[in-house]
Parts: structure tokens; sequence; C-alpha cells
């Protein structure tokens, strides 16, 4: 299948100033288009040139001889994911099922958001922060580069991108300070309640 890139819910402009038009417009229109256009390149004329974007992250992770096409398929897929979990004004109250859930898993919203922005800013180099389901749990994890918690076998409903072309425009080196903003003023809770089973 060809694979494309999804248009953005809101305008490059829309979540400034955490993240700014420049930003998305490198972000969504650069490096999000490049993952796109490479996975296509590296799966036209294979086996997996008829697969699904999950079908060829599993496929593929694992297999060293297939990294370029596993990178790029993840890449794919936790963009895909981050642009729903953001949204003008976001962050605030969570849909109530979201909440009692987190609650019940984590003890409190607060708790989760410190393990949240935890888990990203220990992501040494690039990689991502988690929100997933394992096993009916909500669990918080990281991981690295292009990879995701789907191929551990948890369903990611949340991720923060902490590569550098994230959040280097808009915060420098302040990882930690992208993070708190992106869970208190960037999250769509609504997008992520949706995402409960
Ligand atoms: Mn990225």
């Amino acid at each position: 299948m060809t694979f494309e890139l999804p248009s953005l819910n809101y305008a490059n402009d829309a979540l400034s100033p955490i993240m700014s038009a420049e930003t998305l417009e490198f972000h969504h229109g650069k490096h999000h288009q490049t993952y796109v256009t490479n996975l296509n390149n590296l799966v036209k004329d294979t086996d997996l040139a008829n697969s699904s974007l999950e079908e060829i992250l599993t496929t593929t992770n694992g297999d060293a001889s297939k990294a370029g096409i596993f990178n790029n398929a993840g890449q794919h897929w936790n963009h895909i994911l981050f642009w729903q979990c953001m949204k003008p004004n976001g962050g605030g109250a969570m849909p109530s099922e979201l909440e009692s859930r987190i609650v019940s898993d984590f003890g409190s919203i607060e708790k989760f958001k410190e393990d949240f922005v935890q888990a990203g800013v220990t992501q040494f180099g690039s990689g991502w922060a988690w929100l997933a389901i394992d096993n009916g749990k909500l669990v918080v994890t990281k991981s690295a580069n292009a990879s995701n918690p789907l191929v551990d076998g948890m369903k990611p409903i949340f991720g923060c991108d902490v590569w550098e072309h994230s959040y280097y425009i808009d915060f420098r080196n302040k990882r930690p300070d992208y993070l708190k903003a992106f869970v208190d003023s960037l999250a769509n809770w609504d997008f992520v309640a949706s995402q409960l089973d």
C-alpha cells in the first residue's frame, strides 16, 4: 500500500507559542513527510508492499537487515498518533473515564503526569514517551528512536516525541519544560480517551 502524510487537524500556527508554526512546518511538513517517502520507496516491489503499517512494524522488528524499513514505518506510525494527541488550548480536565482509569492505575493525575514527563526526560537521546495499555492496565513507558510499545504487545494511546526536532526551535535544550507543556497545555485528552478499549 502507498502511505500518505496525514493532514493536521489544526493550523500550523494553532499550537503556538508552545509548538510554533516553524516547528510544525519542519516537523510535519518535512520530517514526517520524509519518513513516508522513505517507507514507500523501501517497501515498493518487496513482499511488504501490500502490508499494513502495523504488519510492517511487527514483521521487521529486530531484523537488522530491515532496520531502515522498521525505522521509517515506526516513525510514520508514531507521528500519526502524536499529531492527534495535541490540540489548540489542550490540557485541562480529562474525560471522566480516562481520569478514573489513570487514577486507578497511577494513584493520581499528578503522579501520571510526573511519570510521563520523567519517562521523556530520561529517554537518552532520541525517542518517545508513552501512555499505553498493557494487558488492560495503563502504563507509562519510553522507547528509543523509532520504536514504540506496539512491538511489545501494548497499545500506545498517548505519545510525546522527544527527538530534538520536536522541541529545539521552541524550547532549545529544555526538554523537561517541553514535556510539561505538552501534558499541561497541548494534550488532547478527548482523543486519548477515545483510544481506551
Ligand atoms: Mn518527530
